[in-house]
C-alpha cells in the first residue's frame, strides 16, 4: 500500500495523473492531458476489440500497409481512434504511426508534443482471440512552438522520450506508462469505465527463467544467438512466445525473462520498429530496472534515420539481457 505517497492501489488513473502533476508545479498539465487523451482512445479501441468476434469486424481489410503486411480492419479503426484523440486534444503537433507511410502533420503548430504510436500491435492475433496491444512514445518537439514541424522534431532518439506506455488488451485491459519516474500499471474496470492503479511502481525482476523468441527463425540466427538459445535450454528456461509484443513483454516484465526479436539472415534488422515499438518498451524496461539493446547498442541511444526503421530487440531482465549480449559478442 502506497497511501503514504498520497495514492493507493485502487486510485483511478485520472486521480493518479493529477497527483503526479502536482509534483511538477511548473508543468503546464498538457502532458497529463495527452495521457488522458490516449487512455480515453484506448477505452474506445478496447470496446471495438471486445466486439470484434461478434460484430465480424475482425479479419483482413484487403489492403496492405507501408510494411507490406496485411492490414486488419481493427488496425485501421484503432489508428483512426488514436489519431483523432491526438488531433482533438490539441497538445500534439505530429504523429508517427505504424499504419501511415508519412508523418501526420496535425497542422497544430502550438502543439508541444510529438507522438509515435503503433495503434494495434500483434494484429495477426486479432482473428484468433489472442492478446494485442497499443504502444506509444511521447516526445517534446525541439523546434520553436508556432513554427512548422521539422524532421528533427520527429527523428529523436528514445532517450528523449518524455513519456511512453502501452495498453494490453488481454484477459484484462491494462495501461502501463512511465514519465521517467518509475512505471505504473492500471487495470481497466469495464463496467465503471475507469482505470485503477493495480501495479504501482513496477519493477522487472533482475533475472528470470523465461525466454521469448520465435524459434522457427533458429536456422536464420547468428551462431552467438543460437548458442544463447541453447544456453537457455540447458538451464531449463521456460519458452513462452505469444507473438504479440506487448503481451510477451508484459509477462516477462512481471515474471522475469527476456524477449528477443533478432536480426536474421533474411532480415538483418529484425522485424520490430524502433520509433513506435522498441523505444517505448525500452524506456519502460529501463524505468523498471530492466534493459533493452539491439545486441550491441542501448536501444534508447539509437539515432533514428528513417521513420519506419527496424531494429533487433533484446529486452527484459537485466541479467538475462547482459548474458545474451555476451553470447552475441563472443561469436565474432
Ligand atoms: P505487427 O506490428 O504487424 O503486429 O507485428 C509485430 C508483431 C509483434 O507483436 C510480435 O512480437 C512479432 O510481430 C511476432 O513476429 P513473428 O510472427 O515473426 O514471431
Ligand atoms: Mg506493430
Amino acid at each position: 500500500d502506497n497511501s503514504a505517497l498520497g495514492y493507493s492501489v485502487g486510485t483511478t488513473l485520472d486521480r493518479f495523473i493529477k497527483m503526479k502533476q502536482d509534483d511538477f508545479p511548473f508543468a503546464s498539465g498538457e502532458l497529463s492531458q495527452l495521457l488522458r487523451d490516449i487512455a480515453l482512445a484506448a477505452k474506445i479501441v478496447n470496446r471495438e476489440i471486445n466486439r470484434a468476434g461478434l460484430a465480424n469486424i475482425g479479419g483482413a481489410f484487403g489492403q496492405t500497409n507501408v510494411q507490406g503486411e496485411e492490414q486488419q480492419k481493427l488496425d485501421v479503426i484503432a489508428n483512426i481512434r488514436f489519431t483523432r484523440a491526438l488531433t482533438k486534444g490539441g497538445e500534439v503537433c505530429a504523429v508517427v504511426s505504424e499504419e501511415d507511410d508519412e508523418v501526420i502533420d496535425l497542422q497544430n503548430n502550438s502543439g508541444k508534443y510529438v507522438v509515435a504510436i503503433d495503434p494495434l500491435d500483434g494484429s495477426s492475433n486479432i482473428d484468433v482471440n489472442i492478446s494485442i496491444g497499443t504502444i506509444f512514445s511521447i516526445y517534446r518537439r525541439v523546434t520553436p512552438l508556432g513554427s512548422p514541424i521539422q524532421p528533427e522534431d520527429i527523428m529523436q532518439p528514445g532517450n528523449k522520450q518524455v513519456a511512453a506506455g502501452y495498453v494490453l488488451y488481454g484477459s484484462s485491459t491494462m495501461l502501463v506508462y512511465t514519465t521517467g519516474h518509475g512505471v505504473n500499471g492500471f487495470t481497466y474496470e469495464q463496467s465503471l469505465g475507469e482505470y485503477f492503479l493495480s501495479h504501482p511502481d513496477m519493477k522487472a525482476p533482475a533475472s528470470g527463467n523465461i525466454y521469448s523468441v520465435n524459434e522457427g527463425l533458429y536456422n536464420q540466427m547468428s551462431n552467438g544467438l543460437q548458442s544463447y538459445i541453447n544456453h537457455c535450454k540447458e538451464n531449463n528456461f521456460s519458452a513462452r512466445y505469444i507473438g504479440s509484443l506487448v503481451a510477451d513483454f508484459h509477462r516477462n516484465l512481471l515474471k522475469g525473462g527476456i524477449y528477443i526479436y533478432p536480426g536474421t539472415t533474411k532480415t538483418p534488422n529484425g522485424k520490430l520498429r524502433l520509433l513506435y515499438e522498441a523505444n517505448a518498451l525500452a524506456y519502460i524496461a529501463e524505468q523498471a530496472g530492466g534493459k533493452a539493446t539491439d545486441g550491441h547498442e542501448r536501444i534508447l541511444d539509437i539515432m533514428p534515420t528513417s521513420l519506419h526503421q527496424r531494429t533487433p530487440l533484446f529486452i527484459g531482465s537485466e541479467k538475462l539481457v547482459d548474458e545474451a549480449k555476451t553470447f552475441l559478442s563472443e561469436e565474432a
